[in-house]
C-alpha cells in the first residue's frame, strides 16, 4: 500500500524502512535477506512458516551465509533459507495492547499477539486509531457496572469497547461535533454485540432521565424483527428473507416467537397455527435455535413494547401484519385457462389474509393474479401466469415486512423522541452487514462427499445452500462496503496526511490503497454497473445473459473488472476479487411489488396497510438520488432497487461525513461458532480485508501525539516554551535532522522502546509539535 515509496521520518533502527514494497493487501513484511543486518539486529526468535500456512516460532542458533539454523518448539532443529524468516518481537511485548508497539510488525507477529491476547481473554486489542474486537464466543469477564465505572474513571487503560464509546462521548461534548462509532466485519463476527456493548455504555453515563433503559430495550425489538438464524450465525442481522430461507437457517426470528408465544385469544383472533402449518417457515426445516426458547423471547419483545411506549392495539395491529405475511405464503393458485393463467385458491389461506388486512377477498384475489398496465390513453388489464402470481404474492409478503419493520422502528423513534433531545448532538452507532463472498470454489469438495455419504433431498437443499452464488444481494452489501471501506481510507489516510500538510510539516506522501477505481466502476454513469443495470432492467426482452454480455461489452477495458462464463462477472473489491453470477438480477432490482399490490394496500380497512401503501408510493416514486427508472411500457415511474439502495447510502455516508468517526473491526476466530479457537488463516484473511495493518502503520509513521507549544511548555513549567524545547533535545542527543524547529512532548505513555523522532513546526502561533516514539526513561 506503499506505492513504492519508502517511509519517512525513519530512524536507520527502524524495521519499516527495509520493507519490501507490496501494493495489494498483504502486510509489507520484513524480510531479513541480509544475513549482516539480521546478526546486527541480534534477532533471537524468528518465524517460520510451516508448509499449511500457519506459522511457527523458533529460536535463532546461528546464522551463516545465507542460511539459519533455527529451533523449533519441539525441539526441531532446521536449516532454513534466512529470507524465509521473519523477526518474532522479543517476548517482552508479547500481548501488548496496541499493536503499534511492536517492533515488527510483520503477518505473524501480529497473529501472534492477537492471539496471545485471545487465550487470555483479552478480546480487544488497538491498531493504531482502530479496535480490533475478536468474537469469543462465550461469556468474558469484561462487561457490567464494574468495568463501565473503571472505564468512566480511567481506572483501567486496555482497550475496550467501552473506551471507543467513552471517547466519543467526551468528543462530543469538548468539540460539539456529533460523532459516529463505525462496527464492521464479516458475519457472525460480533458487530450487533459490540454495538449493543458500546449502548450499554452510553446508556449507563446518560444521566439517568429513563430513556436509557428504553433504549436499550429497543435491542431485542429489532433483534426479534429484525435478525435471523443462518448457517454463519444463529442471531444474524438480516434484510429480505421473508419468502426464501434456505435449509438450516430461519426467518425473523419473531414469526416463530409470535406462534409460540402468543396468548389464547390472540390466536385466535389472528388463527395462527404452528410454525409447521406456514410454508414460508416449513421450506427451511429448521424452527428452534439451541438455548432459545421462542415463547420466553415472545414475552420479552412483549415487553420491551411496552416499555418503549408501543400501545397495545399498534402491538396487536403489528402481530396482525405477521400473520398476514405467513398466511400469504400459503396461498396457493388454480389454472382459469389454457394460457397458463391462474388465480388464487379461496381457501382459509386467502380468506385469512383479507381478514387481517383488512380487504375484500375478490380485491385481494385480483391483485395476486392480475397486472394493471397503462398504454397510451388505455388501461389494460393482463393477467399473469402461475410464477408470475407467485412473484405478485411474495412481493406482497416482502413488502408487508418491510413496512412493517420501517413501522416500528418509527414508532420507537417517535415513543423515544429521538431528535428532539435538547443537547442536538448525537452519538451513531453504525452496525453494518460486513463484505460478502461466497467462495463457491471452496466448496465442491465437501459437498460432493456428502452427496455421495446421502442423497435426501435435505442434503442437497444444503448443499445448495453451500453452493450459495454471489447474486444482487452480495452485490450491494459489496457496494455498500466499498463505500464504507472508502469512508475509513478518508479518515484515516487521507485526511491524517493532509493536516501534516497544512500545518507545515515536513511529510513525504504515504500512499495507501485508494479503492476510488472500484467505487467509479460501480457508480459511472452511464457505463457503471448501476446505470447499466437499471437500463437493462428497462428492456422487457432482457435477460440475465443479455445483462451480462452488456457489462462485457461496456466494462471489458475496466481494470476493476472481469467478464466471466456466461452470465457470471467478477469485480476487484478492496477485499479482494468477487465473482458474481446475475441470475436474477434484473427481476431483483425491477422489484415486483406492482402498483395493483399497493393500491390493494390503500383499500385496506386496517389502519397499518394504509400506512404502508403510501409509504410505498412515495418510496418507489420519489427520486431519491440518480435517474427514474420507468418500469417497462407503464408510465409509473419507479425507482429501481438498486438506485433506491444507493441513494440511502448516499444518504447515510452524508450523515457520516459530519461526525467524528471512531472504527471497530470485528474479527470471526472461526467458523463454528466455538469458544478457544483460534483459525491464523482465517484471521489473517480478515485483517487483510480491512486494512487494519497498514492503518498501524501510517500511524507509527506519523506523529499521533499533538500538543501546542503553550500546552508543552505549562508541562515543563518554563517561560520559554521554545528554548525548553531545543535543550531536551539537546539533552538526549536528538541529532538536528531528527527535528525541525521545534517543542517536546512527553508522552509518557510511550516509553516502551525505540528512538525519539520528533519534528515540529512553527506556523504563526499555533505551533504543534509533533512526535512519534519516546525512548525509555525520556518521561
Ligand atoms: V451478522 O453480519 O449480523 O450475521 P454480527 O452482527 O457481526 O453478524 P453478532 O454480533 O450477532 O455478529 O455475533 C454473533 C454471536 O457471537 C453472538 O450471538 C454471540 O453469541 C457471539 N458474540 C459476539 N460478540 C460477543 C462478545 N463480546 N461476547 C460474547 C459474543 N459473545
Ligand atoms: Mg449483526
Amino acid at each position: 500500500p506503499y506505492g513504492g515509496r519508502a517511509l519517512p521520518m525513519l530512524d536507520e533502527d527502524s524495521d519499516i524502512a527495509s520493507s519490501p514494497v507490496h501494493s495489494i493487501p498483504p502486510i509489507a513484511e520484513t524480510k531479513w535477506n541480509d544475513t549482516a543486518s539480521y546478526k546486527k539486529k541480534k534477532i533471537l526468535q524468528s518465524w517460520y512458516e510451516l508448509p499449511d500456512g500457519n506459522w511457527e516460532l523458533g529460536k535463532v542458533i546461528s546464522t551463516s551465509g545465507t542460511e539459519t539454523i533455527i529451533s523449533l518448539l519441539q525441539g526441531k532443529v532446521l536449516k532454513v533459507q534466512t529470507d524465509c524468516l521473519l523477526p518474532a518481537n522479543p517476548e517482552i511485548l508479547d500481548g501488548v495492547d496496541d499493536l503499534m508497539q511492536l517492533s515488527y510488525l510483520n503477518e505473524p507477529s501480529v497473529l501472534y499477539n492477537l492471539q496471545y491476547r485471545y487465550d487470555r481473554d483479552m478480546i480487544y486489542t488497538k491498531a493504531g486509531p482502530v479496535l480490533v474486537a475478536i468474537n469469543p464466543f462465550k461469556k468474558v469477564p469484561l462487561y457490567g457496572n464494574e468495568y463501565i465505572e473503571a472505564y468512566k474513571k480511567k481506572s483501567i487503560q486496555s482497550p475496550h469497547v467501552y473506551a471507543i464509546a467513552d471517547t466519543a462521548l467526551r468528543e462530543m461534548k469538548r468539540d460539539e461535533v456529533n460523532q459516529s462509532i463505525i462496527i464492521s466485519g464479516e458475519s457472525g463476527a460480533g458487530k450487533t454485540e459490540t454495538a449493543k456493548i458500546a449502548m450499554q455504555y452510553l446508556a449507563a453515563l446518560g444521566g439517568g432521565s429513563g430513556i436509557e433503559y428504553e433504549i436499550l430495550k429497543t435491542n431485542p425489538i429489532l433483534e426479534a424483527f429484525g435478525n435471523a438464524k443462518t448457517l454463519r450465525n444463529d442471531n444474524s442481522s438480516r434484510f429480505s428473507r421473508v419468502v426464501q430461507c434456505a435449509e438450516g437457517e430461519r426467518s425473523y426470528h419473531m414469526f416463530y416467537q409470535l406462534c409460540a408465544g402468543a396468548p389464547s385469544a390472540l390466536r385466535e383472533k389472528l388463527n395462527l397455527r404452528n410454525v409447521e402449518d406456514y410454508k414460508y417457515l416449513r421450506q427451511s426445516n429448521c424452527y428452534s435455535i439451541a438455548g432459545v426458547d421462542n415463547a420466553e423471547q415472545f414475552r420479552n419483545v412483549m415487553e420491551a413494547l411496552d416499555v418503549v411506549h408501543v400501545s397495545k392495539d399498534d402491538q396487536e395491529n403489528a402481530f396482525a401484519m405477521l400473520a398476514a405475511v405467513l398466511w400469504l405464503g400459503n396461498v396457493s393458485f388454480t389454472l382459469i385457462d389454457n394460457e397458463n393463467h391462474v388465480e388464487p385458491v379461496a381457501d382459509e389461506a386467502l380468506l385469512t389474509v383479507a381478514k387481517l388486512i383488512g380487504c375484500k377477498v375478490d380485491g385481494l384475489k385480483l391483485a395476486l393474479s392480475t397486472k394493471k398496465m397503462k398504454v397510451r390513453n388505455d388501461t389494460i388489464v393482463q393477467k399473469l401466469t402461475l410464477p408470475q402470481a407467485m412473484d405478485a404474492r411474495d412481493a406482497l409478503a416482502k413488502s408487508i415486512y418491510s413496512c412493517l419493520f420501517d413501522w416500528l422502528v418509527e414508532q420507537i423513534n417517535k415513543s423515544l423522541g429521538v431528535g428532539k433531545r435538547r443537547t442536538g448532538r448525537c452519538i451513531s452507532i453504525l452496525d453494518i452487514y460486513g463484505f460478502e463472498s461466497f467462495d463457491v470454489r471452496c466448496f465442491p469438495v465437501f459437498s460432493v462427499r456428502l452427496l455421495f455419504a446421502t442423497f435426501t433431498s435435505a442434503v442437497v437443499d444444503l448443499v445448495r445452500a453451500m453452493l450459495q452464488r454471489n447474486s444482487f444481494e452480495q452485490f450491494c452489501i459489496n457496494y455498500a462496503n466499498e463505500r464504507l471501506q472508502q469512508h475509513f481510507n478518508r479518515h484515516l489516510f487521507k485526511l491524517e496526511q493532509e493536516e501534516y500538510i497544512q500545518d507545515g510539516i515536513d511529510w513525504t506522501k504515504v500512499d495507501f490503497e485508494d479503492n476510488q477505481a472500484c467505487l467509479n466502476l460501480f457508480e459511472k454513469k452511464p457505463l457503471g454497473l448501476l446505470s447499466l443495470l437499471d437500463e437493462e432492467s428497462t428492456f422487457p426482452n432482457a435477460t440475465d445473459l443479455t445483462f451480462a454480455d452488456k457489462l462485457k461489452q461496456h466494462l471489458k477495458s475496466n481494470p476493476c473488472f472481469r467478464g466471466e462464463h456466461e452470465k457470471a462477472f467478477t469485480v476487484s473489491h478492496y477485499a479482494g476479487e468477487v465473482t458474481y453470477d446475475t441470475t436474477g438480477f434484473l427481476e431483483k432490482n425491477r422489484d415486483l411489488m406492482h402498483l395493483d399490490s399497493i393500491q390493494l394496500l390503500s383499500s385496506c380497512s386496517s389502519p397499518l396497510p394504509q400506512i404502508f401503501a403510501s409509504a410505498l408510493l412515495t418510496q418507489s416514486e420519489k427520486p431519491v438520488v440518480g435517474p427514474l427508472y420507468k418500469s417497462g411500457g407503464a408510465d409509473s415511474q419507479k425507482l429501481s432497487v438498486a438506485t433506491k439502495f444507493k441513494g440511502q447510502l448516499f444518504q447515510l455516508m452524508q450523515r457520516l461525513e459530519n461526525t467524528t468517526p471512531h472504527f471497530i473491526r470485528c474479527i470471526k476466530p472461526n467458523n463454528m461458532q466455538s469458544p478457544g479457537i483460534y483459525e491464523q488463516g482465517l484471521v489473517l484473511q480478515q485483517l487483510r480485508c480491512c486494512g487494519v495493518l497498514e492503518v498501524v502503520r501510517i500511524s507509527r509513521s506519523g506523529f499521533p501525539t499533538r500538543m501546542t507549544h503553550q500546552k508543552f511548555a505549562r508541562s515543563v513549567a518554563s517561560q520559554d516554551p521554545l528554548s525548553v524545547s531545543v535543550a531536551i533535545l539537546h539533552q538526549f542527543n536528538i541529532l538536528p535532522d531528527m527535528y525541525q524547529v521545534g517543542v517536546l512532548e512527553d508522552t509518557r505513555n510511550r516509553t516502551l522502546h525505540g528512538i525519539l523522532r520528533v519534528q515540529s513546526c512553527v506556523r504563526g502561533h499555533k505551533a504543534r509539535c509533533y512526535l512519534k516514539e519516546f525512548k525509555k526513561g525520556i518521561a
